[in-house]
């Protein structure tokens, strides 16, 4: 784990001080950097997210995101949570949708590696990346009924896409925890890993996916969801539009070669 932990500094980024961002190859480690308050996500946070996913360097091919300290994230900073006008409210909602967007639909995937409490605003951030690993301590609450509060970092759109509107719906009416096992039965990790395997397996993963030829995964995470939400006959067209593209590129002629001059690996049971 602590090979992981190295690192070359990512001195572009020195002002992003309550991020930890490490640049391994072509995979940079971002931590959420306030263990001291469990990571909870103040406004200085949030513009530092969006500015480190809205600026990831072009030599870097995937992003994990972690937390440091003993949990992902708790959150919304309620410190923060001072008497807000509806406008502000809205702004201060829509500063967290572009933060999220940026994560969601910034240039490279990004693989969240979640441990102890991954809660409200962390499970918000959680749900736009796009592969999630769980060490088996990690645990989901969207606590916003309990502080009389909704959601407004996205959550009312990603997760029910991950768990379903039952299930967030008794999450937030009943304060309803999920532990790992459960929130992997419920679709919100892909991988449950022992305690402390969560980044070896999330650099894993990383890796894999940088290797890719960058159109495929642009088209994985800019297309597909899109799709997902068109109707079918739209979806399709949309679909026949992206694998156009797609296949026309060098990157996927030199590997469709590769294949078929037996240059390239097969797939293979596990
Ligand atoms: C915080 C926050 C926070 C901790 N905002 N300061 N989120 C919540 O409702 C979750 C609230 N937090 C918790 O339930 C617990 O802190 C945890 C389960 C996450 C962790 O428990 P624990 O025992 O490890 O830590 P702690 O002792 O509760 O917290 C340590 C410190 O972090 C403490 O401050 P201190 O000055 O007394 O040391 C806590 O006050 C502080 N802290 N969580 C502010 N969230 C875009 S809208 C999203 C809406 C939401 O996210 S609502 C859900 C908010």
């Amino acid at each position: 784990m602590t090979k992981h932990l190295d690192g070359r500094r990512a001195d572009a980024f020195a002002d992003l001080d309550l991020l930890e961002i490490r640049l391994h190859g072509v995979v940079a480690h971002v931590r959420l950097n306030r263990p001291a308050k469990r990571n909870a996500i103040n406004d200085m946070l949030v513009e530092q997210i969006r500015t480190f996913f809205g600026n990831v360097p072009r030599d870097i091919g995937a992003v994990v995101l972690s937390g440091a300290g003993d949990h992902f994230c708790a959150g919304l900073d309620l410190s923060e949570l001072s008497e807000r006008s509806v406008a502000d409210g809205m702004l201060h909602s829509r500063m967290w949708h572009a933060a999220m967007d940026q994560v969601q639909f910034g240039r490279v995937p990004v693989v969240a590696v979640l441990h102890g409490a991954v809660v409200g605003g962390g499970l918000e951030i959680a749900s736009a990346a796009h592969i999630r690993v769980a060490e088996a301590n990690a645990y989901y609450g969207l606590p916003e009924g309990q502080r009389g509060i909704f959601v407004g970092g996205g959550g009312s759109a990603r997760v029910p896409r991950l768990v379903g509107v039952a299930c967030m719906t008794d999450m937030m009416l009943t304060g309803r925890v999920l532990d790992a096992h459960e929130g992997q039965q419920r679709g919100i990790s892909h991988y449950v890993v022992a305690d402390g395997a969560g980044l070896a397996k999330g650099f894993e993963l990383a890796e894999k996916i940088a290797t890719n030829a960058p159109l495929s995964n642009f088209a994985v995470m800019q297309a597909l969801p899109r799709i997902a939400d068109l109707s079918q006959s739209d979806g399709l067209f949309v679909e026949a539009l992206m694998a156009a593209i797609a296949q026309s590129d060098d990157a996927a002629k030199q590997r469709v070669r590769a294949f078929l001059e037996k240059r390239a690996a097969k797939v293979e049971k596990k």
